[in-house]
């Protein structure tokens, strides 16, 4: 839990998707809590202040009906025992919430041109570009009328609830949906204390070329308004000063992670992100839980079998595809394992109005087929592709496999290797990407995976399935132990520490 002395200021908190969401059934509005380790640890943190406002999108039509009523306002969410809205004084952690609704064409080009498929490919570097990006006006109208429309919008959100209280409080940022808050919210209210945290990779310079000069750089600038920005690792803390030096021409301490700005420093940070390890062994020990791996075991692991897993959105940025055609490898190459390893595919469809997203799903279930014909052996197919979203199955599945194969081309951080690490009772081991960020922390207890190439990944899932058991033990069980002792409420409270500091609260 955060430092003590921060609880001084008030915090105001953005972010695309905030901690609860309304909806409407039969019996009326419902309310639900939102999911994911972030939302937890935010929340936590939001229910132990005094004074604390959540800033998050309407997500739901019932949403924008709620915030119709609160005009603009905010409302108090009491979280437990079960999340309702209360008029006045809780009796138990709430937290305030105050859901932006803006208009809707402006949403859609400021989500679902700039914010998903834009920023979202160049971060990850999944352009192509010999044929994309193509960036006619209408993208720089979707620029202009959307992404920095819709974040002036959240922006004077944030700005109403720090005038609110006295001018003074602490702002945290979350992810690429908002590059230009900070500088408009230090503009209008230049007591705060501002942080922005990115939860995806940062490349270097050269992949923030393929934007124009102009939109690259309000999007730099935009983002220096903060006194942090923080991110998962120091690679992409390094990049992003890098990017302040070559493409706004500042002065930087590249040692220290330091852009000087106008009369300001501002600080490149980096806390990578974690679980709620206690709110994943709780999960695990569920009857739910218990009746899926019952089912999985039964399924993959009669005799001497062994499981690959792999649990992903179904993002190009995932490498689905590169990771079938290595299991196909493997299998080509090693017939003695056809129909003792299976592979269990959980994906969940994902972003599917994207239609790099729409072509990616068909070629997955079309590389799937192939590989399956070819290997099909006693009537048994390798490959098990399950598309739906079922949280309890993956940590099922994540508790019983030998191996967790995360290939992603980039990922700013990816929990289900961590989550793997912390659950896992198999000696499972994980086969992780250099460019996943998780790689930074985890990389000395995993096999490591080149993402683009095929071979190399093929060899590396032989070396794991493989590996001696004992080894295979050891190394999860320093992986576990690693993030056990920096889970999320880590995260949290070394982030709280630096802008305490800063704040000259310490
Ligand atoms: C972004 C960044 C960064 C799995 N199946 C279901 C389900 N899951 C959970 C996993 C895990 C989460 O979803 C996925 O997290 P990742 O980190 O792997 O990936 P992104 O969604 O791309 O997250 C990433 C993260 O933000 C945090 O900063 O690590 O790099 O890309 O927790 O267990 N969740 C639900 N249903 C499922 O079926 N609801």
């Amino acid at each position: 839990m955060p430092a003590t002395p921060i609880l001084n200021l008030p915090l105001v908190l953005l972010s695309n998707r905030g901690p609860v969401s309304f909806d409407r059934d039969v019996s009326g509005r419902t309310v639900n809590r939102g999911a994911g380790g972030l939302v937890s640890a935010l929340s936590g943190l939001a229910e132990h202040l005094d004074d604390a406002v959540w800033v998050c999108g309407a997500s739901t039509e019932e949403d924008a009906v709620v915030a119709s009523e609160a005009q603009g306002g905010s409302i108090l969410v009491q979280t437990s025992p079960y999340p309702h809205v209360v008029e006045d004084e809780p009796d138990g952690p709430s937290i305030r919430v105050r859901l932006v609704t803006t208009d809707p064409a402006a949403y859609a080009d400021f989500y679902s041109v700039w914010s998903n498929p834009i920023l979202w490919f160049v971060q990850h570097g999944l352009y192509g570009r010999a044929l994309s990006p193509v960036i006619t006006l209408a993208e720089h109208d979707a620029f202009e009328n959307g992404y920095a429309a819709v974040n002036r919008v959240y922006a004077d959100a944030v700005v109403d609830e720090v005038r609110a209280r006295g001018g003074k409080a602490l702002v945290l940022l979350q992810d690429y949906h908002f590059y230009l808050v900070a500088e408009r919210v230090r503009e209008l209210c230049p007591d705060v204390v501002l942080t922005h945290f990115i939860h995806i990779p940062w490349p270097g310079p050269d992949e923030w070329r393929i934007l124009p000069a102009g939109i690259r750089e309000r999007l730099l600038r935009g983002l220096l308004g903060s006194d942090v920005v923080g991110f998962h690792t120091r690679r992409y803390a390094r990049h992003f000063v890098l990017c302040a030096q070559d493409l706004l021409g500042l002065d930087v301490d590249l040692d220290n992670l330091l852009v000087f700005v106008d009369d300001r420093v501002v600080r490149a940070r980096y806390y990578p992100i974690s679980v709620d390890t206690a709110a994943l062994e709780a999960t695990l020990s569920t009857e739910d839980v218990a009746g899926h791996v019952a089912m999985l075991r039964y399924t993959f692991l009669d005799g001497e079998r062994q499981l690959i897993l792999r649990v992903d959105r179904t993002d190009p940025s995932k490498n689905v595809v590169r990771g079938f055609l290595a299991f196909g490898a493997l299998l080509d190459q090693h017939p003695e394992l056809v129909g003792k390893v299976s592979f269990l595919a959980l994906l969940q469809p994902s972003r599917t109005d994207v239609p790099e997203y729409a072509d990616y799903i068909a070629l997955i279930g079309a590389v799937v087929a192939e590989i399956n014909a070819r290997h099909t052996k006693d009537g048994r197919q390798p490959i098990d592709l399950r598309m739906a979203e079922d949280f309890p199955l993956a940590v099922a599945a994540y508790s019983i496999c030998d191996v967790i194969l995360v290939n992603a081309l980039a990922d700013g951080m990816n929990l289900v290797t961590k989550e793997v690490a912390v659950v896992n009772r198999r000696g499972g081991v994980l086969a992780l990407s250099e460019n996943a960020g998780a790689h930074e922390e985890l990389g000395e207890y995993a096999v490591t995976l080149h993402p683009f190439d095929v071979q190399q990944m093929a060899d590396a899932l032989y070396g794991a399935l493989t590996m001696p058991l004992e080894e295979r033990q050891r190394r999860l069980a320093a992986a576990a132990e690693q993030v056990r002792t920096h889970d999320v409420g880590r995260w949290l409270s070394d982030q709280l520490d630096d802008l305490a500091q800063l704040a000259g609260y310490l």
